[in-house]
Parts: C-alpha cells; sequence; structure tokens
C-alpha cells in the first residue's frame, strides 16, 4: 500500500466535506488520519467523518497526518506514472484529478516509522 499527499483547496464560500475517494490504481482508497494513541505512539485509521476543507481556505494531506492511503495496489507505481483519483464529496459531486507519482524514499522511512511498522 502506499499514500497520497497534497493540498486539497477550496475556493468557494462553504466547507467541502470529503467522504470517499477511489483510484483505478487501487483496489479501495482510504482516508486516514495520524493520532498518537494511548502509549503515545502514532497510528492511522480512517477518519470517522472524513476530511473538512474549509471555505476559502485548504487541507493539508502530508505524511504522519492526514493521506489517502491506496490499498491493495493494481500493479507497482512507479516515480512518473500519473494516477487518477476521485474523490466523493459530501454533496454527492464526484471530483476527478490526477497526481503525479513521486520517489519517495527519503521521507518514506521517517512516515513508516511514524507508523511503527
Ligand atoms: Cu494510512
Amino acid at each position: 500500500m502506499t499514500g497520497a499527499f497534497g493540498v486539497l483547496a477550496n475556493n468557494g464560500t462553504e466547507d467541502i466535506r470529503v467522504t470517499g475517494a477511489s483510484s483505478p490504481a487501487a483496489a479501495s482508497v482510504e482516508l486516514h488520519e495520524t493520532a498518537a494513541g494511548p502509549d503515545g505512539t502514532f497510528a492511522m485509521a480512517e477518519t470517522a467523518d472524513g476530511f473538512t476543507v474549509p471555505a476559502g481556505g485548504e487541507f493539508v494531506l502530508e505524511p504522519g497526518a492526514n493521506h489517502l492511503m491506496l490499498m491493495g495496489l493494481s500493479g507497482p507505481v512507479l516515480p512518473g506514472d500519473e494516477i487518477s483519483f476521485s474523490l466523493e464529496l459530501g454533496d454527492g459531486t464526484v471530483v476527478d484529478f490526477t497526481a503525479t507519482a513521486k520517489d519517495f524514499s527519503g521521507a518514506n522511512e521517517s512516515y513508516h516509522g511514524e507508523h511503527g511498522q
């Protein structure tokens, strides 16, 4: 599995809730958040109520925090690959976007470390 990171921007005047995501590159895509557990270690889990992008603001997806988790990749993801995603919004609309895969080896180590893997 792998993570997807970036910034979701909302230029509108109302908050946007992201309730789900999908990608042809993966069997499923989950909305994950990372939080410190009772014992101080960080663990990631699916968000209970999705991501909320505030009106006129941004929602940051980054390692060790909120991210899109690609589960069950349909094939290897190589740097430079164009991965398309669909985000399902709270009002029922679907937003498509494409992200370019990047070599993430440097930060990947700390990312997995934070996840205790
Ligand atoms: Cu995750």
